[in-house]
């Protein structure tokens, strides 16, 4: 009787020496035409401007273990989208995924470092924020996304068979920085970053996930790129928020940049010294890690600091920043990752950098920003209303410029 589970199985038994090793031709041309087509994704990856390519299978990975730990002790906090099941493989996110193409662009450029650029430029210049290096230029979802598209667009001109292909950057439910782990872009750091040996960290990742069968970048002999962090511990002795709460977990309900951005509602009180002047993300613990020191700067114009109406993006002047309207917030992160937290999550930051600038009564600037302090006060939002109290409190303005009535604050 035939055996239905099998059914090549019999008829495999049977071939002749030379249908094997006519299969084993079939075979290891496919392997050829496989690593053929991993060697031109990364040529095309490379003229559209990637720093770094490879392919990882579209399989589960290992690290997802520590995800469902990391999950369970809350560490997530309101992100509930990274609950989400298919983020465990790649092969959840589409049927018949076989390859993920990941793709690395850098983005560093030669300005300072957050720690060493001064909270003051000029000395009449009033308090200086810190805008995460990642959002100075050009939204990066939108600089990666244009040229995964184009990588998707020459692999199907130059790929016969049909095939699916799917490009996310951030916006699927794809662990990036495992993938490019697998890829052999680098090692997952104790920060929790992906660290190039050569690039360092300032890295935007992108990912295609696709049905096409590609060479992987490692061989199934060889093990992704070795843990370079060695004894260091600079990133977690520096984190203000003790965010890193042993080497390679972050919780993220405790680091700056989900409290600047991720974050809707009030900063915990905790928090807010140790923001110290963030407004939106966090460098210290990429600029304190060694691998950055001598991290070549980016080839793509994308992202300089911008400078938009009154505001430069690089040390943004706080009163500017608790100054904006709604609108003139639209006009001017119109295009950059900064419009990610709203006008009002913004001012929340600003309020609480100002609370923590140090600025002292008789300085140059302390009388015009207690004054908008206390409008934002007297603010309907409850929320804002509530950051630039703590900050006036600090600055010592809020005896002279509110007061409370039953219904809320009021300028007197
Ligand atoms: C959610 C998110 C955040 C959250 C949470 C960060 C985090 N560490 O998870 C917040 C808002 C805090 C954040 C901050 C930042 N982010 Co972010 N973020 C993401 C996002 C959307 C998902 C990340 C995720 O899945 N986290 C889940 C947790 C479980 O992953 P993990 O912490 O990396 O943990 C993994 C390993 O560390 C390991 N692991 C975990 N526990 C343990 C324990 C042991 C013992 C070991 C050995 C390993 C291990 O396994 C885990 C995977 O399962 C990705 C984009 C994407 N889709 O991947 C961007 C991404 C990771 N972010 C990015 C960037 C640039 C940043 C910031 C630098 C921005 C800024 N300047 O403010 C900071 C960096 C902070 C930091 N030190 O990580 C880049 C990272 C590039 C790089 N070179 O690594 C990404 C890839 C976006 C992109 N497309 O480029 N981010
Ligand atoms: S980004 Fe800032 S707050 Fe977050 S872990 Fe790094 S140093 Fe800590
Ligand atoms: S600062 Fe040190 S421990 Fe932290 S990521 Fe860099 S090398 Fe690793």
């Amino acid at each position: 009787m035939e055996d239905s589970s099998r059914p090549f199985g019999r008829a495999f038994l049977h071939r002749s020496s030379s249908e094997l090793a006519f299969c084993a031709r079939l075979r290891q041309n496919q392997r050829i035409m496989n690593a053929d087509r991993t060697a031109r994704v990364i040529k095309i990856s490379h003229t559209l401007g990637f720093d770094l390519c490879g392919i990882a299978p579209a399989a589960a990975f290992p690290e997802r273990a520590h995800l469902e730990e990391w999950l369970a002790r809350g560490h997530a906090g309101e992100m509930r989208y990274l609950h989400d099941a298919r983020r465990h493989s790649p092969s959840m996110v589409m049927e018949g995924a076989r390859s993920v193409i990941v793709c690395a662009l850098n983005y560093n450029t030669s300005l300072l470092r957050s720690t060493e650029a001064p909270g003051k430029i000029a000395s009449q210049a009033g308090p200086r924020g810190w805008i995460s290096r990642y959002a100075w230029g050009d939204d990066y979802h939108n600089v990666l996304g244009e040229k995964l598209e184009a990588l998707v667009e020459a692999l199907r001109r130059g790929i016969p068979e049909p095939f699916e292909a799917r490009a996310y950057v951030d916006t699927g439910p794809i662990i990036e920085r495992v993938a490019a782990k697998y890829a052999g872009l680098g090692w997952l750091a104790k920060n929790t970053c992906l660290i190039h040996e050569e690039l360092g960290s300032w890295l935007f990742l992108g990912v295609i996930v696709t049905t096409l069968d590609l060479a992987a970048s490692l061989g199934p002999a060889e093990a992704p790129v070795p843990d370079l962090c060695g004894n260091c511990r600079l990133c977690i002795e520096a984190c203000p928020t003790a965010a890193i709460v042993e080497p390679y977990v972050l919780d993220a309900r405790r680091c700056i940049s989900y409290l600047t951005i991720e974050l809707r509602g009030t900063i915990p009180l905790e928090f807010r010294e140790p923001m110290g002047r963030h407004v939106f993300g966090c460098d210290i613990c990429q600029d304190v890690c060694p691998w950055n020191h001598r991290a070549p700067v980016t080839a793509s114009p994308n992202f300089e600091p911008r400078r938009r109406g009154p505001i430069c993006l690089f040390s943004p002047d706080l009163e500017r920043l608790i100054s904006l309207t709604e609108e003139e917030f639209r006009e001017v992160f119109r295009g950059s990752p900064v419009k990610r937290t709203k006008w009002r999550g913004l001012v929340r930051n600003a309020c609480v950098a100002l609370g923590n600038s140090g600025l002292r009564p008789g300085e140059p600037r302390h009388e015009e920003i207690c004054a908008r302090l206390a409008q934002l006060a007297a603010s309907e939002d409850a929320l804002i209303a509530e950051h630039a109290r703590w900050a006036l409190d600090r600055l010592g303005g809020r005896d002279k410029k509110i007061g409370s009535t039953c219904g809320g604050s009021v300028i007197i």
